[in-house]
């Protein structure tokens, strides 16, 4: 291995790459993976119920600890509340550390009680956005306790047909709404807004794009930004270029990470557009050179959201750490230098293919090299397949946590 990887950093070095540069960002690098990812999950279809889910928080947490074990990339763990409510959260906090995690980002969850079934801070009846208001502020609550810095929001808000809401009524009590819970914010605290353009409503949904949650965070407030979930855009949309604009406002806060083919699929990340998830990191690696977006870059909360229906969790969830990992470093070997001679000189060809030289740079020898020098297995996925755990949680048997 030291050998190949050798040449592969001559390579590099000839390439004009500052390669121990690179490798030290890639060391820095994290990545926070959702408790629910490791529950049972489905689609409106059918939820595949798996052997060996866990049964609570703590379990989850276990499994989360086996992701950061073997990559060594991901020390926290998202939640979402009430799937993941507990009477006392210093044994959450306690039980987590003795795992080396720590808990990461808070998910309110607006979207699975009878009260809603008409939105909730978008509802007409004001007890029901009281409600949901109140929610929220629970989860400030948890966070503090939980020592979390992150509220991740996410409303399944909208409406099914012409007609049916009142768009700028329903904008109104958001504002109003978030103007409360952005008020309970400790002074490092963030409140990251996220946006989908449809579901479940089918015909509108309150914050539907960037601009719409760009809009909401600007008016609450330094501590509001924009998180971006590459699972909820139409077709076609060019992310990299949201994510670029957003860094240059200061206002993207976080992602949620996942692929998609058709809808919000929640795939493994990577595993259907690569080259869109590595043209991400290269807005992000190329902001965070630039003095003007550094912070933005450097505070920005890399997490993942998925949901697998048929996948076996944990190997799915390092799949995906690994997948973002790899986009990250070929994203780190774009010679910046030429890049911006190209495209000073508006040669097209030469521009395309200095990100493109990038993307196609294999990049196994340099992630297991730094593994090792991490004092992690090179091949994490397997080191874990081998490790047993699997087949040891098959003892809690079939039917743990789902979305509930
Ligand atoms: C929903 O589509 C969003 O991606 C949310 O982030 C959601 O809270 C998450 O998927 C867990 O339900
Ligand atoms: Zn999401
Ligand atoms: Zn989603």
């Amino acid at each position: 291995m030291r050998d190949e990887y050798r040449i592969w950093e001559q390579r590099q070095i000839d390439r004009g790459i500052d390669v121990e540069w690179v490798k030290e960002r890639i060391k820095e690098f994290k990545v926070e993976t959702p408790s629910w990812g490791y529950g049972d999950s489905g689609t409106r279809f059918k939820t595949f119920k798996q052997a060996g889910v866990p049964r609570n928080l703590f379990e989850k947490l276990e499994d989360a600890a086996q992701v950061n074990k073997y990559t060594g990339i991901c020390p926290t763990v998202a939640i979402h509340i009430p799937w993941d409510k507990e009477d006392d959260y210093s044994k959450v906090v306690e039980y987590a550390a003795q795992l080396g995690l720590k808990i990461g980002a808070v998910n309110p969850n607006l979207f699975q009680d009878d009260d809603y079934k008409f939105g909730s801070i978008t509802n007409v009846r004001p007890e029901v956005r009281r409600k949901a208001i109140d929610h929220m502020l629970e989860c400030i609550d948890i966070a503090k306790q939980v020592g979390s810095k992150i509220i991740s929001l996410w409303l399944a808000d909208g409406t099914n047909y012409p007609g049916q809401g009142d768009f700028r009524a329903r904008k109104h009590w958001i504002e109003e709404s978030l103007q409360e819970v952005y008020a309970a914010l400790e002074d490092d605290m963030r409140l990251l807004i996220e946006y989908k353009c449809f579901e479940p409503g089918f015909y509108h949904t309150d914050i539907a794009d960037w601009g719409m949650s760009y809009t909401f965070a600007s008016k609450l407030g330094p501590k509001a930004q924009v998180l971006v979930d590459l699972g909820h855009h139409l077709q076609g949309t060019n992310v990299e270029h949201i994510v670029a604009f957003l860094l240059d406002e200061g206002k993207i806060g976080g992602f949620h990470f996942n692929n998609r083919k058709y809808a919000d699929d929640d795939l493994i990340v990577g595993s259907i557009n690569p080259y869109e998830l590595f043209l991400i990191f290269n807005e992000l690696v190329a902001a965070s050179l630039d003095s003007k977006t550094a912070s933005t870059a450097a505070n920005i909360a890399y997490m993942i959201d998925q949901s697998h229906c048929i996948e076996p969790k944990i190997p799915a969830m390092i799949r995906s750490v690994l997948n973002i990992q790899t986009a990250y470093a070929k994203a780190l070997l774009v010679n910046r230098e030429q890049l911006k001679a190209a495209q000073e000189a508006n040669d097209v060809m030469a521009a395309e293919a200095a990100v493109r030289e990038a993307f196609e740079t294999d990049v196994r020898p340099l992630l297991e090299m730094v593994r090792e020098e991490m004092g992690l297995n090179p091949d994490p996925l397997k080191a874990y397949l081998e490790s047993g755990y699997g087949e040891k949680i098959l003892s809690r048997g079939i039917g743990g946590k789902g979305w509930e």
